[in-house]
């Protein structure tokens, strides 16, 4: 049965361990517990109490709720608000990490400081702000300041907006969707949702891309640029993936959730000598730090963390007995995870004021004094070392390669004082690569964890497109070799290999957590800066997917991909499946007005052929679809050649 949940054997193990010993899962309960089919393709309104109205039958589209509300707009405005909520929780972390440089730069912060200098005069470039003959504190107090009025202004447009293609730019002014401040867009999502104010649901869903749109060139990507600005941009570093990474004999510490500020702290302290003898006092020969979803992510692609897995594999690793502590932060944290760690010894500890369970304990974490918060947590998990009983590791981890920031990648491809995505491009160009695939997102019972988003990478690569990944995907595509340059040279198509194996990069590149999906973003508007793939993110050959989502965050990074002019794909199920005019407005609709559109579709193979008949599209559009012979020049020719 186990089988049938996943294919890596590791949570197979697990989940047959958790069936023998009568511990609930989400995979065990995503089978007790069938989806709602009337809430799970939006056709319920709970927005108001002369509801919750539920349209549903044959004639459902001609139907209305009490107040007179449509399908379309009753889907329109659960989808809506599924994308403001997504939006919410990448910002709301991105100010935080904003607030943190504030507190760098004002002094108060001792355990924190600019790590990437050139990257902060990066940022201030895009921010307009003045870095000569300044100093780095000065430069990050205004960067931090520009960057936490995006949220909040009255007035202007979101600073970032401007870091994309130009035609894309105008496309938004002259829909009126292009964003004005991150807060804002949200707040006025969740207004028009609201019964009795928007009431078109074209209308409701050009909103939600505004406010999407605040997310991606918003509140992910300061998420991501300021963390590099703090903790360091991400440069290719090798780590491991899965269960395996747990010790036997080591104080086991995970830390789950999202954001790089306490867990960074905590890697930290883990080195320090006295926790590692206060450890070697209590039996452990040492102190193992390891991740768990995108925090996992933040701390593998700058500090070479070793990741437990994805999204599925939280509740999977306490089931090992071999947890002293899980500590945790925000989002994707299961509420679940309590009552399984209570039939072991491990701890769970929850560390911010926004995200507390019942049953854990409760460790405030405070930027100001990081450090020291750090080892009390540490501390806690290695007093708890002597509590383990018996243990079960699975034998199974992989190697990986990780760490590929747009930055990175520019340097791969053309070295410190030439770097630039031209290699990249001309390759796509000349069609040793097809296309480039976005394979990114959760992981979720409801499919066999791991199963879709490792077919499609297999076929992808093997098809000549390179692949890049993020969030549970890229450890999902991690389980499975997929992050090594030997991936490419034993599964990619010949075009691919040549280029995987002349750059030395693996075939499936891993861009970071779910916040980073805004390198994405960057990387997209770079390669079209860079020319000859036309001139807006729309003509690129490129598609985006989550093939095994589950949260609010992925509608609102879907939608922001589509409004950026990207083809994106879901898997698993359709929040608006109720709605064929809702899906026409997202899909035909869409396409017309950005450029890009949101479909769903729950058979990963289907996925893929729209994928690659979408690829071939863009390439015949551009002119590009004839593989060009390689040309192998003697010194002769190379003479004659004009530079
Ligand atoms: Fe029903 Fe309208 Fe209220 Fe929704 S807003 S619950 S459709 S009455
Ligand atoms: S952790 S949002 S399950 S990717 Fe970012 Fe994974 Fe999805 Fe959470």
């Amino acid at each position: 049965m186990a089988d049938k949940r996943s294919i890596d054997s590791a949570s197979q193990m697990l989940i047959e361990e958790a069936e023998k010993k009568g511990i609930s899962t989400m995979f065990s309960r995503a089978q007790e517990m069938k989806p709602c089919p009337i809430g799970g393709s939006g056709a319920c309104c709970r927005m108001c109490s002369m509801g919750p109205c539920r349209l549903v039958g044959k004639d459902a589209e001609q139907k209305c709720g009490v107040c007179g509300a449509s399908l379309e707009v009753i889907g329109a405005r659960n989808f809506a608000r599924g994308v403001a909520a997504g939006a919410s929780a990448h910002s709301d972390h991105g100010r935080d990490v904003a607030l943190t440089l504030l507190a760098v730069a004002r002094g108060k912060t001792p355990d924190y400081q600019v790590t990437d200098a050139e990257k902060l005069h990066r940022v201030a470039g895009y921010m307009g702000i003045k870095v000569e003959g300044r100093k780095t504190l000065e430069i990050a107090e205004d960067v931090a300041i520009k960057a936490l009025t995006d949220f909040g202004q009255y007035e202007g447009e979101l600073t970032y907006a401007a870091r994309a293609p130009k035609p894309r730019q105008k496309l938004w002014h002259d829909l009126g969707i292009y964003p004005r401040s991150i807060d804002r867009e949200i707040v006025e999502m969740m207004h028009r949702t609201h019964t009795g104010v928007d009431q078109d649901a074209e209308n409701i869903l050009n909103h939600a891309m505004r406010c999407a749109l605040g997310d991606g060139w918003g509140g992910s990507m300061l998420a991501t640029d300021l963390s590099d600005v703090l903790f360091g941009t991400p440069g290719a570093v090798r780590s491991e993936v899965n269960l395996g990474v747990l010790s036997r004999d080591e104080v086991n510490v995970i830390i789950h959730g999202h954001e790089p500020t306490l867990s960074a702290q905590i890697v930290a302290v883990s080195q320090e000598p006295q926790l590692i003898e206060y450890a070697k006092s209590k039996g452990a020969k040492g102190i193992n730090v390891t991740g768990l979803c995108c925090t996992s992510n933040e701390v593998l692609m700058r500090q070479g963390v070793k990741s437990a897995g994805n999204f599925l594999n939280q509740e999977l690793a306490i089931i090992t007995g071999a947890v002293e502590a899980m500590v945790v932060d925000v989002q994707c944290i299961v509420q679940g995870l309590v009552n399984v760690a209570k039939r072991f010894h491990s701890l769970v500890i929850t560390t911010s004021p926004k995200a507390r369970m019942p049953g854990a304990v409760h460790i405030q974490f405070d930027e100001h004094k990081a450090k020291e918060i750090a080892r009390e947590i540490l501390k806690k998990a290695i007093d708890n070392y002597p509590n383990r009983k018996s243990v079960i590791i699975p034998d199974r981890k992989s190697p990986l390669v990780a760490g590929f920031s747009h930055e990175f990648i520019r340097y791969m491809l053309g070295g410190r004082f030439r770097e630039s995505f031209r290699p990249l491009n001309d390759n796509i160009i000349n069609g040793r690569i097809q296309g480039v695939a976005a394979v990114v997102g959760c992981s979720n019972p409801r499919v066999v964890q791991d199963e879709n988003m490792n077919w499609l990478m297999t076929e992808f690569v093997k098809s000549n497109v390179l692949v890049v990944t993020s969030g549970c995907c890229a450890t999902g595509g991690g389980k499975y070799g997929w992050l090594t340059p030997e991936a490419a040279l034993q599964h990619a198509g010949d075009g691919l290999r040549s280029v995987c194996e002349a750059v030395g990069i693996p075939p499936v590149l891993h861009v970071g957590s779910c916040v980073d999906n805004s390198r994405i973003l960057t990387i997209a508007s770079e390669i079209v800066q860079e020319g000859g793939l036309g001139d807006d993110i729309s003509d690129l050959p490129a598609v985006g997917i989550a093939p095994e989502w589950m949260s609010e965050k992925a509608l609102s990074i879907g939608t922001y991909c589509a409004a950026s002019g990207v083809y994106v794909l879901f898997g698993v199920t359709s929040p608006v499946a109720a709605s064929q005019k809702l899906q026409r407005l997202m899909t035909i609709g869409w396409e017309e007005k950005v450029g890009g559109k949101l479909e769903f579709e729950p058979d990963y193979k289907t996925i893929f052929e729209k994928s690659m008949d979408h690829i071939l599209k863009k390439r015949e559009a551009l002119g590009i679809t004839k593989a060009k012979e390689r040309v192998l020049f003697d010194m002769e020719a190379r003479r004659q050649l004009k530079v």
